[in-house]
C-alpha cells in the first residue's frame, strides 16, 4: 500500500510529463519489475497511464475515487486522516466511526465512503449520500473537555470545512448556526456532532461531515432539489474529492490545535466572520417553542444569542429560519 501511495504521488507531481521506469523506482525505493507490477494494478482501478519504452511513464487520467492511496498523496496533516478507513458503500460513516472509536481508534482516525445508503442528519433525519458524488466522512476525536462544551466541536468543524472549501474552490460559503455549510440559501454540507461521554469528561466525539460535491439535480430527490445545492453546481465544474478531503483535514487539524491550546475563542471570531447570520431576524425553531429575534452573536459555549424583545435568549439547539 505504501508503494502504491507513493507510486500515485510521483506520478501526480510529475504530471504531464513523462518519468522513466528508472527514476520511479529510484523515487519510490523498489524494483522495476514491482513497480511494472504496480502500473498495472492502478490501470485496472481505472488509472489511465501510457508508457513509452523511451519516455517511461506519464499519469493521463486518475479516477476521482476516495480511497487511501487516493488520498494519502495529498494530506500535509500530522493526525487526522493518517487512520483510514475507507468503504466503497455502507449504511453510515457514523456507525463505523462509533465501532471503532470504541475499539480504541487513535484520534483523528477518519472513515470515508463513496456511498451512504442510511447516511443520517440530526434528529433521526435522513442525509442523502449518493456514490461518488459527495464527501461521506466521519473523524474521531478524543478531545479533554467536558459535555457541555462538545456543541463547540460542531462549530469547530463548520468553520475547518467553511475553510477548506473556500481555499479550494473560493465559492462564498455562509455557515449557518449551528450545523449547515450553505452557498445563496442552499445547503451544501451538513455536520452532525454524536459522543459519548460523562458530564465531566468525553469519551470520544465524533464529527460527521456530509458534502456535495459533484451531485448534480438527478442525484436528489424531488423535496431536495429546491433545497439543496452541490460546489459543482455552484462552479460549473467537477471537484477532485481526493484534494478538497485533504484540504478540509489541514484546516480541521489547525483549527482544533488551536482550540486546545486557546480554548473556544479562536473558533468563536472565525465562527462569526463567517457566519451570514449575523444580524438578521430569525426563527430559532427548538423542542418546545419558536424564539424569533436578531441572532447576535454565540456566548462562550457556543450557544447562539437572539436578541428579542424580552431580552437576550441563548438557543442550545434549534433548526433556524431566516427572514
Ligand atoms: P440535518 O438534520 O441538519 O439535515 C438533514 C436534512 O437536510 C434532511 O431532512 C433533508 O431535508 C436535508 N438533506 C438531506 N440530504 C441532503 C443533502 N445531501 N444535501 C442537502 N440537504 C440534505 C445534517 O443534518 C447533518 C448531516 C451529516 C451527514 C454526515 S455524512 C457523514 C456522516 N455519516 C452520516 O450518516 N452522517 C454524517
Amino acid at each position: 500500500q505504501t508503494i502504491r501511495n507513493e507510486l500515485i504521488s510521483v506520478l501526480v507531481q510529475n504530471q504531464p510529463h513523462y518519468l522513466s521506469g528508472e527514476e520511479i523506482s529510484r523515487k519510490v525505493g523498489c524494483s522495476r519489475a514491482a513497480i511494472w507490477k504496480h502500473i498495472e494494478e492502478l490501470r485496472q482501478q481505472g488509472y489511465e497511464i501510457e508508457a513509452q519504452p523511451r519516455n517511461g511513464y506519464r499519469l493521463v487520467y486518475r479516477p476521482d475515487r476516495v480511497a487511501p492511496e487516493e488520498l494519502s498523496p495529498h494530506l500535509q496533516t500530522k493526525s487526522f486522516g493518517r487512520h483510514l478507513r475507507y468503504e466503497y458503500s455502507t449504511p453510515s460513516t457514523q456507525i463505523l466511526a462509533h465501532q471503532w472509536a470504541r475499539e480504541g481508534a487513535p484520534e483523528g482516525a477518519v472513515v470515508i465512503a463513496e456511498e451512504q445508503v442510511e447516511g443520517r442528519g440530526r434528529m433521526g433525519r435522513l442525509w442523502h449520500s449518493p456514490p461518488q458524488t459527495g464527501i461521506w466522512m466521519s473523524l474521531i476525536l478524543r478531545p479533554p473537555i467536558s459535555l457541555p462544551e462538545a456543541s463547540q466541536l460542531t462549530l469547530l468543524a463548520s468553520v475547518g470545512v467553511h475553510r477548506g472549501i473556500e481555499r479550494v474552490t473560493g465559492l462564498p460559503v455562509q455557515i449557518k448556526w449551528p450545523n449547515d455549510l450553505m452557498i445563496q440559501g442552499k445547503k451544501v454540507c451538513g455536520i452532525l456532532t454524536e459522543l459519548r461521554g460523562e458530564q465531566d469528561r468525553i469519551h470520544y466525539i465524533i464529527v460527521g461531515i456530509g458534502i456535495n460535491v459533484n451531485t448534480t439535480g438527478d442525484h436528489w430527490p424531488t423535496e431536495l432539489r429546491s433545497i439543496a445545492t452541490s460546489l459543482a453546481i455552484e462552479l460549473g465544474g467537477t471537484i477532485h474529492r481526493a484534494t478538497l478531503i485533504a484540504a478540509i483535514l489541514e484546516e480541521l487539524e489547525d483549527f482544533y490545535q488551536n482550540y486546545l491550546q486557546y480554548g473556544f475563542p479562536a473558533i468563536q471570531k472565525k465562527w462569526e466572520q463567517a457566519a451570514g447570520m449575523l444580524g438578521k431576524t430569525i426563527t430559532a425553531h427548538t423542542h418546545q417553542v419558536a424564539i424569533t429575534g436578531v441572532a447576535e452573536c454565540l456566548n462562550e459555549h457556543g450557544a447562539l444569542l437572539i436578541r428579542t424583545e424580552r431580552g437576550m435568549v441563548p438557543v442550545y439547539s434549534a433548526d433556524i429560519d431566516w427572514h
